[in-house]
């Protein structure tokens, strides 16, 4: 007789930053979890699953991951978004761990088998200077990390994305977001001299990556991409703001330095220009944001027809569970790339339990059956969810712009 779904629970949780998690239960006495985080939005999924999607799934076959895929998807009638697709992708990656946990097996071997032992990872490394950030790159690279995303404050601006202030707190309440200012032709000026100084510590072998964060047009951003060329980055990631697939045409014929986008795409269809028409060399969406496994395999798989290579989304607010699901995909997918990897803050390792481990550079899905992340629900409760936002960015007119 067929399993049925006997309960759902979703749990937030802020051990450090906030997280989202569903539970299922079965009963067979099985259970997954899957991630419901949308960083700076997370009771808005938490709220689409408790409230239109729990009801449904109760009662229903655990075993149908697609038939129950579709159901939400063209069932919800509005389709797409980054609210439903990451309500999707938790139910979604708590049923593929149910099912894996039934078969017995790690995740991967129900995906098709390892192409690989292990994956290899980028951290981030940053500085308010950039004799900080070669600081940082310093540090990552002692602790084993052979690939490593760097950033550096800029002269002038007060504080941008992906460089933290001495003694910042990520962690406090917030009832609005923090502002960071933004100068394109200073940024401009800064980036080469950033890699040259890199280049010149750490030599030709180190994997160097970087991150502009939505924020240049598309002549900007190739002026970029040619200025980092002699630096041979792995890539430069979300140069141009993604919803203007058009721009990517341009900057793709502009330079020869590897493009990456997608963290904040949330289905096929975002990718499906830039990947049909061969305008970037790495694909980001990942699980959590765009529909889950059954979802993200159709992109890798599109991708791997137009030779292009995944390179998961892996900050600090992809939960543990996320990362636990994509390293499994990552140890089946064939055109794995790189995964990112941004360490989980420590209380984090209270709530959650993974199978996962990093040692020299790479990432070991571990060999538990399902994706071998759990959550300890009475150690999540001691961590109540605080309001913070992700940050926003002003031109030095006030002008919003892209953070
Ligand atoms: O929640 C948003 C962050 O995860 C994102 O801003 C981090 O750009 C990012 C990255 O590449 O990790
Ligand atoms: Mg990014």
């Amino acid at each position: 007789m067929a399993d049925r779904i006997t309960a759902a629970r979703v749990i937030v949780t802020s051990p450090g930053q906030n997280y989202v998690t569903l539970k299922l239960e079965t009963a067979s006495g099985l259970s997954g979890i899957g991630d419901a985080t949308l960083n700076g939005r997370e009771l808005a999924v938490a709220s689409y699953l408790e409230d239109h999607i729990v009801p449904m799934l109760i009662g229903r076959d655990p075993a149908r991951i697609e038939d129950t895929w579709q159901y939400l998807y063209k069932g919800a009638y509005w389709r797409r978004g980054p609210v439903t697709m990451t309500a999707i992708a938790a139910v979604d990656v708590a049923l593929w761990d149910i099912k894996a946990k039934a078969a017995g097996m790690p995740l991967y071997q129900l995906l098709g088998g390892a192409s690989r032992e292990h994956m290899l990872c980028y951290t981030h490394a940053d500085g308010t200077d950039i004799a900080h950030a070669l600081e940082a790159v310093e540090t990552k690279r002692q602790r084993g990390f052979r690939a490593i995303r760097v950033q550096a404050g800029v002269p002038g601006l007060k504080r941008i994305y992906g460089v933290h202030a001495p003694g910042e707190s990520h962690d406090a309440p917030q009832d609005a977001p923090s502002e960071g200012d933004w100068d394109t032709p200073a940024y401009l000026r800064l980036a080469p001299q950033l890699f040259a100084a890199v280049r010149d510590r750490f030599g030709p072998e180190l994997t160097v990556l970087h991150d502009a964060h939505h924020r240049l047009s598309p002549n900007e951003a190739a002026q970029l991409g040619r200025s980092l060329e002699p630096y041979g980055l792995f890539w430069l990631e979300d140069s141009v703001p993604a919803e203007d697939q058009a721009a990517w045409r341009r900057l793709r014929q502009m330079t020869t330095t590897p493009l990456a986008v997608g963290e904040v795409f949330n289905s096929i269809w975002d990718a499906q220009t830039l990947i049909t028409e061969r305008l970037i060399d790495y694909i980001r969406s990942t699980i959590v944001h765009a529909g889950g496994i059954t979802h993200v395999r159709r992109i890798a798989d599109l991708a791997a027809l137009h030779n292009v290579r995944t390179g998961f989304h892996g900050a600090a607010d992809i939960s543990p569970v996320t990362m636990g699901a994509a390293l499994h995909f990552g140890r089946w997918v064939p055109n794995f790339g790189i995964q990112e990897y941004a360490a989980h803050p420590a209380q984090a390792s209270e709530v959650f339990t993974w199978d996962w481990s990093f040692a020299d550079g790479y990432l070991h899905s571990g060999e538990a059956p399902g994706h071998g992340v759990t959550i300890d629900e009475t150690a999540a409760a001691r961590y109540p969810y605080k309001r913070r936002y992700l940050d926003v960015n002003r031109l030095k007119d006030g002008t919003m712009w892209d953070w």
